[in-house]
């Protein structure tokens, strides 16, 4: 599971900005845009658990979490978002249908030939198309130091002709009113849109635990992070704004009642098995191809078929 602590700005800056229309394609670190995009909490523990009440049945997980009813994707391919989101985005265009469409990449995608395919098309033809590419400094464990000669990756988008700029991930207020500009610009028919978001993940690139004995960044590098932290940030935004702490602690506690009974009920839950859930859905489906294809082989009358063997049937 790759987890998003310390990169929870971006979504949540973006949350209040999106509508039902509206369609997200993520990479794999994409737990807070799953819930950005108004998709239920419950739904996305019990899919980490692997049962059957999951968003995806159980058999999706965290890599590939997804939500149909809240047109929210996410995979594994690095790059892969902006292929798809970009089609999305021209299908939107093509049919006149309301929306716009938001891929989610990292800093590595953009070492990939597809981001650069799918973002030059989407400038040519204009279309309603937001990419947030969350610059956490690694693409797993390598710098970018180590990856490309560049040292700017809006600098990379610009050439295709894209407008791009790069914004600071640690100050939720701030990116969520220059995003609100960015989004009705697209809105409007602008043409998409590319953002750098500067941020940085605190746990290893899998898994909860921290990973700086690897030695490919430095227990330093980490706290001197953890001290530009986006929420404690917010917090204190939140209080000079008169919000007062016993507000703000209520609004603590209601989240954290709502998490501990979506794990209570994930693990209640049931894991697909023969006979229930999805496993029982998919294993009808071959059942029904397999007829399907059987009876597409069956001689209509007067038809002469190979019997498979060399010999002709009639
Ligand atoms: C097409 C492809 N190539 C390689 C990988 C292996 N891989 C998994 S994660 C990763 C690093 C991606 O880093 P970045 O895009 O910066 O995202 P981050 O994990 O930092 O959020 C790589 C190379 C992959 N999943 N897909
Ligand atoms: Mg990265």
């Amino acid at each position: 599971m790759h987890f998003c602590l310390g990169q929870e700005a971006a979504p949540a800056a973006l949350s209040p900005l999106l509508q039902a229309a509206d369609h997200i394609v993520s990479h794999y670190r994409s737990h807070g845009y799953y819930l950005a995009k108004g998709a239920p909490l419950p739904e996305m523990i019990a899919e980490f658990h692997g049962k059957t009440t999951g968003s995806n049945g159980g058999t999706a997980g965290s890599m590939e979490l997804g939500h149909d009813d809240s047109h929210f994707f996410s995979g594994a391919i690095v790059g892969g978002p902006v292929g798809i989101a970009m089609g999305m985005a021209f299908a939107m265009k093509y049919r006149n249908a309301p929306g716009i469409a938001i891929s989610v990449i990292g800093d590595g995608a953009l070492d990939e030939g597809v981001s650069h395919e799918a973002l030059n098309l989407a400038a040519l033809h204009a279309v309603p198309l937001l990419t947030i590419c969350e610059n956490n400094l690694y693409a797993a464990h390598t710098p970018e130091a180590m990856r490309t000669m560049s040292r700017s990756l809006i600098e990379r988008v610009r050439p295709i002709g894209m407008p791009a700029e790069k914004l600071d991930g640690t100050d939720i207020v701030k990116l969520h009113l220059r995003l609100k500009e960015i989004v009705s610009e697209i809105r409007r028919g602008a043409g998409p849109r590319f953002i750098e978001i500067e941020t940085y993940r605190y746990c290893g690139h899998v898994g909860p635990e921290n990973d700086d004995w690897l030695g490919y960044r430095t227990a330093e590098e980490i706290a001197a992070w953890r001290k530009r932290d986006p929420i404690p940030l917010l917090r204190g935004q939140a209080r000079e704004l008169g919000i007062s702490e016993e507000a703000l602690l209520n609004v603590e506690a209601a989240i954290e009642t709502e998490i501990s009974a979506a794990f209570d009920a994930a693990r209640r839950d049931d894991f697909p098995g023969f006979g229930r859930g999805p496993v029982e859905r998919s294993s009808r489906t071959v059942r029904s191809c397999a007829r399907s294809a059987r009876d597409r082989t069956r001689p209509s009358p007067g038809s002469v078929i190979s019997s498979g063997d060399g010999s002709r049937a009639r």
